[in-house]
């Protein structure tokens, strides 16, 4: 059997963590993330031992059998790269599809993020409209945050301000932005509210508290982040001063029809 810190997937988790503690993006505990992982991935790691079960508090049937890498609650993400045995866990989700079975880390008697009612529900979502859907990443970027103090938080208009402030951005989430308001997080509500909303964007902000990113692999997810945390630093260095110049709308759909995206028209003023 192949020892897991040899593994790919946790190597990766691990360079993510990394680097979005790097950008300052999860301060102390911030953020979490999961990564669904295929049974042929993880196979050569893993006897038939349950380390613990853990009970998930809300029923995820629908996910029975899957393995998810996920961080750990409490645990930093500065910490991940160091000792990933302790800040990570690979779970099962078991038959009954209301337990967690512990295969590997969470190592000093740890659990999964409490967000994880927000992760699973959110991967049934993806899952539903990509087959290719692998992970879900919850972070604080700074510029979005501040963004969220000093924009509306309507989906139109923060994903039409967020189009504007960079040329890429209507490529990279043709999809948008999905907003919800302020709401209390590591509950089973929060998560069918971000399920919910992951059913059309791959994007969803949590109301002055973070930022939910949806993708194939974690690049893809970080990067999407990434992109929505560049345009709302943008804005934030921009937001005080006059606007002389903006992308029009006739531009941005120039954009997304030059690359082939499926964008949000009615988010355009055409
Ligand atoms: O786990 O970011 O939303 C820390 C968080 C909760
Ligand atoms: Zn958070």
């Amino acid at each position: 059997m192949k020892n897991v810190l040899n593994a790919p997937f946790l190597h990766k988790m691990m360079d993510t963590c990394a680097n979005m503690y790097r950008l300052g993006w999860d301060e102390r505990n911030g953020g979490n993330i999961s990564l669904l992982l295929e049974e042929e991935e993880v196979a050569p790691y893993l006897t038939e031992e349950v380390l613990r079960t853990i009970p998930l508090g809300f029923d995820a049937t629908d996910l029975k059998g899957k393995y998810f890498l996920v961080t750990g609650t409490g645990k930093y993400f500065k910490n991940v790269k160091d000792d990933p045995e302790t800040n990570l866990g690979l779970i099962r989700i078991a038959e009954d599809g209301q337990t967690a079975e512990l295969l590997w880390g969470y190592k000093d008697g740890g659990r999964f993020t409490s967000e994880l009612p927000a992760h699973l529900k959110s991967h049934m979502a993806r899952l539903k409209v990509d087959p290719n859907h692998h992970v879900i990443m919850h972070s604080h970027p700074t510029y979005t945050l501040a963004m969220n103090y000093v924009h509306v938080l309507d989906e139109r208009e923060l994903t039409r301000t967020l189009w504007q402030m960079c040329t890429e951005c209507i490529v990279v989430f043709p999809d948008g932005v999905g907003v919800l308001p302020w709401m209390l997080c590591g509950t089973n509500e929060i998560g069918d509210a971000t399920a919910n909303k992951m059913e059309q964007y791959r994007l969803v902000v949590w109301g002055m508290h973070g930022i939910y990113g949806a993708g194939k692999d974690l690049d893809e997810t970080f990067g999407l982040i990434e992109t929505v945390e560049k345009a709302a630093q943008i804005y934030m260095l921009t937001a005080h001063l006059p606007r002389v110049n903006t992308i029009e709308d006739h531009q941005l759909k120039e954009l997304a029809e030059f690359f082939k995206v499926d964008y949000r028209k009615d988010f355009l003023n055409i």
